[in-house]
């Protein structure tokens, strides 16, 4: 990345000898997130300053190329998952075990490290690394973002469900399809998933959920309001947050129902005090997940528990794949791969 809002160029670039903990790792592939789309756009120029030119990419795995002196339990060949929340390790959310909350965090492909648009990856600790031998970097890749952040969502709001309970999910892309059957595999809550067209209709009941709106043909609240028998959700999981799917969630929320905020679309929330009062509602964001949230996704995946729809690009055609993604074409995932 030379420069905001201009394609990515393929470059030939050094690539370090690895000294000490630090790893080199081969790209196996390299998904694609609509944050590296806002990113690229230069929308987060201040939240996420960054020299240019950047290798871009924060959802990698890949086969462990060559190892620093001081690497622990990893060898050449070996399947890795890179863990992308990379932290100082010293801060208090890092010793808290929240490496992507780091005070000083140091994320691949969005701030001065590189990341893994690209045939090989610097990883400056092994301890980002998590191995996974027998896996499929193809599927691994998408797991480490696409897999990992809904997982955590999951995780803050599961005990607020139960068997009558809904929880609406805004977005079925690459996150929203592992949302779904996160929902579904860790709470007894019936989903209904609101979409905009046919296509994601159809993934989102492969995907396991129980209800699908097409906001497209439908009313969205009082289709709500007839599935809840106006009792409203107990949870509205916002992968989108733009300004419409945060009103249409609100509105949408019943008694203490709770808004759970992972998408970046939107700038700002209106939340109406008096129906947010007397309802007790909660508003939770939820960012990416920590270095354990992601070893438990690969434990489910390696259970073949999770479905994971990819679109395959090869790297050289990175993009095709962004357009593609900026224009909302991509089904599931897509995933580059050199
Ligand atoms: C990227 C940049 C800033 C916030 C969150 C993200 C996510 O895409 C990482 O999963
Ligand atoms: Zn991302
Ligand atoms: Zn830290």
């Amino acid at each position: 990345m030379h420069r905001y809002s201009e394609p990515l160029q393929i470059d030939e670039v050094n690539l370090p000898k690895p000294k000490g903990e630090e790893v080199i790792i081969k790209v196996g592939a390299a998904g694609v997130c609509h944050s590296d789309i806002h990113f690229m756009h230069g929308e987060w120029q201040k939240t996420l300053p960054v020299k240019l030119p950047l290798t871009v990419g924060h959802e990698t795995a890949g086969y462990v190329e060559e190892v620093g002196e001081s690497v622990k339990g990893l060898a050449k060949g070996d399947v890795v998952a890179v863990f992308g929340g990379w932290g100082c390790g010293v801060c208090i959310n890092c010793k808290g075990g929240d490496e992507q909350l780091c005070m000083h965090a140091r994320w691949p492909g969005l701030s001065q490290f590189d990341g893994g648009y690209a045939e090989y990856m610097h990883i400056p600790s092994y301890r980002f690394l998590i191995r996974a031998n027998g896996m499929d970097p193809k599927m691994l890749a998408p797991l480490t973002d696409a897999g990992l952040t809904p997982y955590r969502a999951v995780k803050k709001i599961r005990r607020m469900l139960n068997p009558g309970s809904y929880t609406l999910l805004f977005g079925v892309g690459g996150l929203g399809c592992y949302a779904i059957q996160y929902l579904k595999l860790m709470s007894p809550t019936n989903v209904i998933a609101v979409v905009r067209n046919e296509g994601k209709a159809r993934l989102a009941r492969e995907m396991g959920a129980d209800h699908v709106i097409n906001s497209k043909t439908e009313d969205v609240i009082s289709a709500i309001r007839k599935i809840t028998e106006n009792r409203g959700v107990d949870v509205s999981l916002d992968i989108v947050a733009s300004r419409d799917t945060l009103d249409v969630g609100f509105a949408s929320l019943g008694k203490k129902g709770t808004l759970v905020l992972v998408g970046l679309m939107g700038e700002t929330l209106n939340v109406p005090i008096m129906q947010s009062v007397i309802n007790e509602h909660k508003v939770i964001g939820s960012l990416w997940g920590n270095y354990n949230e992601l070893a438990e996704v690969i434990a489910l995946a390696r259970k073949q528990k999770l479905k994971t729809p990819i679109n395959q690009f090869n790297l050289m055609e990175v993009n095709k794949a962004t357009e593609t993604l900026a224009n909302g074409k991509i089904d599931g995932r897509a995933i580059l791969v050199p």
